[in-house]
């Protein structure tokens, strides 16, 4: 059998939502169910959410935003909370969600038994899913793709026996069905609204027969006896086109205009484009087929496999690659960021709502963008934060009194800022503008784009560090402290026994602070400018409240030694400087990362890493540690404890993070670049003693290759972008050449250093 590389693949057509195989253009998606007599795609489109941008800010904030300051420092827990749920939070409380664009669905006469050599695959390498049987003799196949280079999801059905092909498609959309007109006389279309304020949609579906005949009966598109069908489907909302419906049926004619076999070369091109940038291979190349036979088994047995406890090396790089897919599915240039679940949702009343959760989740999702060398699929994000803006300045001003701008723990389509929700444990929390913002730099850092930089990464930085500057107050101390606000989502327990979320200076929030403002004053001096604000920068950081080691031997999680309510919570917000920040580190700051190595043993023997997204972060904390066993005992644990059949991250319910988390930390294994070092195989475990990665990218300008062999680097190939000074942290010397001729140079305290010329690759080799 030929081996699947890069293929999800099941015996049998899915029968819940979680076994289902999404496909996405970055905005268009659709979930494929692959059943044989009546197939459903369940659709999605990324601007169909619930409900308009809200003017929701506290009215009474501002005014008692001093009390309740006034209350936290005087120890008063239960009196500050209570008077921050009424005064700070906003009215109305709740975002509204995202939601499904509908199901599309076909009936096949005939076809209600059982077929012969069914098969359901996700080619991840061509983004294509498949479905095939045989049916009394004949042969039946479905292709499925959605196309960023013709803006359709398209469905193509062969038989090979001529005229093999009868069916009915429609759609519908329960239990928000409002119908369906016709266009012409093989299209039908439908179109609705999501409420007062709310965006208008239209979907559009046209059949297009080659044999056979179509007609319309009542909503349906009814295929005759066919032997080919393409189904075209395009989808829009108000959110960008003033006309949805003419903007969906332009769309599925120009798709009309280009045989099939082209529709599927152009997508295919487009996205193999940036997918292929991407190798990765574990275990030695030339036993790879022996060695694995498991790899052509299918997925949801192999993952069973897993969670019986074994070993298997193609799942882990599958799981890698199908997290490069979603990003590339889910987050394209000119679409909307990933949400909690990508653009996939089934829901009118998903868990959270579906939307961007900013305390962790959305940055989560954009872990793997650069590293994993899809740094545009990072842009959506980049789009997110700026039509933030406007409200985030609103929100800095009515609720705090300060300039810049600010937004709290959630987002949706429209950007919304205000402090959103009912739970102090969650929504008083307002360093969501200053976490994404870093999320420019990190592109900046790792494209060197200079304008990118001067145009669109330092204005948002500057603006969400301006708000910081003005919003923290001074204790008695002579500290600059955050708040009120929360560590989140997680309680303590005072020593009297009151549980509070609420407090000032909650750890990460200090860290966030401090990494923003190094970050502003890194870009300025990159930008040569800004230098009264760089000093204001510098003096402010001078007195944030250092990173403490607590009782426990723990990294402390707020301003005082309290205990946690739930030492194994599923957040683990005060290792923010380990990852994503960068202050903890095992050679520069032994103290310390011995400290977040027992703050991470502690969350773990109480529980911790219980939901997927959890996990995610865990591995990329003990790759960032330096163990790669213990990072990869996590990987499994994700793969066995939170992943669906068909890949999907378990939060539960289904959330994306887990799976780009995951995704970006077994890039950390690999390859890590922060404090100004590459670092090789900085986390391998010893079950990968074996393997190969291409295409990854490296912070300060660098293309990736690493091959390694009985656990021990064989070679590195860096490929430069600019000329400079370049580091690596190696366990031993390295010899490093270019085109063949040895480059000089420096050893020492285990990092090697030499210089680069711009566009040149360097070999490293022992
Ligand atoms: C935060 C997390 C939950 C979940 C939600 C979307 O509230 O604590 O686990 O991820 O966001």
């Amino acid at each position: 059998m030929q081996r699947r590389e890069y293929k999800l693949w099941y015996r049998d057509a899915a029968k819940r939502w979680p076994e289902a195989l999404p496909i996405g253009n970055g905005r268009l998606g659709g979930m494929i169910f692959g059943t044989v007599s009546q197939e459903k795609i369940q659709l999605n489109e990324d601007t169909v959410w619930y409900g308009g941008p809200k003017k929701a800010n506290g009215s009474d904030a501002l005014r008692h935003l001093p009390e309740v300051r006034r209350l936290l420092m005087e120890g008063k827990q239960r009196e500050a909370e209570h008077l921050a749920r009424m005064a700070l939070m906003s009215a109305p409380k709740y975002l509204h969600p995202y939601q499904p664009l509908g199901d599309l669905l076909f009936y096949l006469p005939g076809h209600d038994r059982t077929p012969e050599h069914y098969d359901r695959e996700l080619d991840l390498s061509t983004a294509t899913a498949r479905v095939s049987y045989v049916l009394d003799g004949a042969r039946y196949e479905r292709e499925y793709f959605s196309s960023a280079a013709d803006q359709v999801l398209v469905v193509r059905l062969t038989s090979d026996r001529p005229g093999g092909l009868t069916f009915g498609a429609h759609l519908m959309r329960r239990p928000f069905d409002s119908g369906t007109h016709r266009a012409g006389n093989d299209t039908i279309v439908m179109d609705g609204e999501c409420g007062k304020d709310g965006v208008r949609f239209a979907a559009a579906v046209k059949a297009i027969a080659e044999g056979g005949a179509v007609r319309m009966i009542g909503d349906f598109i009814s295929v005759e006896n066919a032997d080919r069908v393409t189904l075209l489907v395009a989808a829009n909302t108000t959110f960008r086109h003033a006309d949805p419906e003419q903007a969906s049926l332009a769309q599925v004619e120009a798709a009309a205009l280009k045989p099939y076999e082209q529709l599927k070369r152009e997508h295919v091109a487009d996205y193999a484009r940036y997918f292929d940038r991407v190798s990765f291979r574990l275990g030695p190349a030339a036993s790879l087929l022996a060695a694995r036979e498991q790899d052509d088994r299918p997925t949801d047995e192999r993952l069973e496999a897993m969670q019986e406890g074994n070993e298997d090396p193609g799942l882990v790089e599958l799981y890698f690659q199908f997290g490069r897919y979603l990003l590339l599915s889910c987050s394209r240039p000119g679409t909307l960021a990933a949400t909690l679940q990508g653009i996939w949702n089934d829901s009118y009343t998903p868990s959270w709502e579906s939307k961007f959760t900013i305390n962790i989740n959305t940055e989560m999702n954009y872990w793997p963008a650069e590293v994993c060398h899809l740094e545009e699929c990072h842009e959506p994000l980049f789009d997110l934060i700026e039509r933030m803006r406007p409200s985030g300045r609103e929100t800095a001003r009515t609720v705090y009194g300060c300039g810049g701008f600010a937004a709290h723990h959630n987002t949706n389509l429209w950007g919304d800022t205000h402090i959103e929700g009912i739970l102090v444990s969650a929504s008083i929390w307002p360093l969501g503008a200053a976490w994404l913002s870093l999320h420019l730099w990190e592109h900046y850092r790792f494209g060197l784009d200079a304008s990118f930089l001067a145009d669109r990464a330092y204005p948002v930085m500057k603006e969400a560090a301006q708000f910081l500057l003005e919003y923290m107050i001074e204790d008695g101390q002579g500290r600059l402290l955050t708040g009120p606000s929360i560590s989140p989502e997680n309680k303590f327990v005072l020593p009297d026994g009151t549980r509070g979320n609420l407090c000032m200076a909650p750890a990460m929030d200090t860290q966030i602070v401090h990494t923003l403002f190094e970050a502003c004053l890194s870009a300025a001096s990159v930008l040569q400018t800004d230098e009264p604000f760089r000093e204001q920068l510098q003096a402010a950081m001078a007195k944030l409240p250092p990173i403490r080691i607590g009782k426990h031997g723990q990294i402390m999680e707020w301003l005082e030694d309290y205990d946690e309510a739930e030492p194994g919570h599923r957040h683990i917000s005060q290792l923010f400087a380990l990852h994503p920040g960068e202050r903890i580190h095992p050679q520069r700051t032994p103290e310390l990362a011995q400290a977040a190595r027992r703050t991470l043993e502690r969350r773990l023997a109480h529980g911790g890493g219980h939901t997927g997204w959890s996990r995610a972060w865990i591995i990329n904390f003990w790759s960032r540690l330096g163990e790669g066993d213990i990072a990869y005992e996590n990987v499994k644990a994700l793969l066995a404890k939170s992943t669906y059949p068909n890949l999907f991250d378990a939060h539960p319910p289904f959330q994306i993070d887990g799976n780009f988390g995951g995704t970006a930390g077994i890039a950390e294994m690999l390859l890590q670049s922060h404090g100004g070092e590459i670092a090789l195989l900085p986390a391998l475990p010893q079950a990968w003693p074996d393997g190969e990665v291409t295409g990854l990218r490296a912070r300060g300008g660098y293309g990736v290759d690493i091959r390694w062999t009985g656990g021990r680097l064989d070679h590195a190939v860096l490929q430069a972008k600019r000329a400079g000074v370049c580091r690596v942290r190696a366990p031993q010397e390295l010899r490093v050449t270019e085109d063949g001729t040895a480059v000089a140079a420096v050893y020492a305290d285990g990092v090697l250093e030499f210089e680069v010329s711009e566009g040149r690759s360097y070999t490293l080799a022992p």
